[in-house]
């Protein structure tokens, strides 16, 4: 096709790539659902129908991109982890920002009525997600990475959990539970629960306390892929055949894509179904 004198501008387009074999985390965050959960009645500290709806959002976004390994959300937040090896929009940021955004956003709110029946959604205050992407150069910082985002889902939780019980079972004001928590360790904020309450905190539901992980259900481990650091620091890089490359997507497209609430800072889980996140 012709070009036409207009063309040029074209060269004003400044794409980052993202670092050639490192893994992409990219997280989305919901804008402002401080108030979008005040506006459509989220329950208080927890609402399990917005938790599962956000974990039915990152699964079709995992059937829909093959090359999400993993992902982990929590609150209002999901992170998808794609291998090193990922070649998607040839690692271009934006593209792939932009497409985890809004594809996310699209199935929250396709399947919105599914999961609040009676509460549609009003045009003047929709879902929308922010994202970003991070780069890291081993499953070292992976794993830290999602280590941070559960032991701050824990935090949080713990945190709510006692606020939210001091305001709706013991009457304070938001003001005075606020003031009861200041300076409170994690231990006190168990106490408080237990001795006052008689609410064990270990007893919340999992989902609350741990967050959701979702991985693919691949079975027998076949893959050749790189999954040690040393070999990367090596600087050795494995290039798949293309046939290879393509009967892993078609495995990984047909996998379950399974839901798991586990502690995922110690060793258990990343020597078990973490191991798929390569
Ligand atoms: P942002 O992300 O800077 O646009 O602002 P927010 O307001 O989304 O803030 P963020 O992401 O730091 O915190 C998440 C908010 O969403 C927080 O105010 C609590 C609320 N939220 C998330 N899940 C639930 C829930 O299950 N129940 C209730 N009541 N609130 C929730
Ligand atoms: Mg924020
Ligand atoms: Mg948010
Ligand atoms: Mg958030
Ligand atoms: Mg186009």
């Amino acid at each position: 096709m012709a070009k036409s004198r207009f063309e040029y501008v074209r060269t004003y387009e400044q794409d980052t790539t993202l670092l050639p074999n490192t893994y992409i985390v990219i997280r989305l965050d919901g804008r402002g659902f401080h108030r979008f959960s005040a506006r459509y009645g989220f329950q208080k500290p927890n609402d399990k129908r917005a938790l599962d709806l956000m974990n039915a959002a990152a699964k079709q976004v995992m059937r829909q991109i093959p090359d999400v390994a993993g992902a982990y959300g929590q609150s209002d937040e999901y992170s998808f982890v794609l291998g090193r090896q990922c070649r998607m929009f040839d690692r271009r940021e934006a593209k792939l920002v932009s497409t985890f955004a809004s594809t996310f956003t699209a199935h929250y709110q396709f399947l919105w009525a599914e999961y609040f029946p009676g509460t549609p959604l009003d045009g003047s205050m929709l879902p929308t997600f922010d994202a970003r992407a991070v780069l890291y150069p081993s499953m070292r910082e992976v794993r830290d990475y999602f280590s941070w985002r559960q032991a701050d889902c824990h935090i949080n939780n713990l945190y709510n959990t006692c606020f939210w019980t001091l305001v709706i079972s013991g009457g304070l004001s938001e003001r005075d539970a606020e003031q009861a928590l200041m300076g409170t360790n994690s231990g006190d904020k168990n106490e408080l629960l237990f001795s006052r309450f008689g609410i064990n905190y270990n007893n919340e539901d999992v989902i609350f306390r741990k967050g959701t992980i979702l991985i693919r259900d691949m079975g027998v481990c076949t893959s050749t892929s790189d999954s040690s650091d040393a070999a990367a620091d090596l600087g050795e890089r494995q290039v798949k055949s293309r046939r290879q490359a393509e009967r892993e997507e078609k495995k990984r497209q047909k996998a379950e894509v399974a839901e798991l609430h586990v502690d995922i800072i110690g060793d258990e889980f990343w020597t078990d179904a973490g191991r798929w996140i390569v």
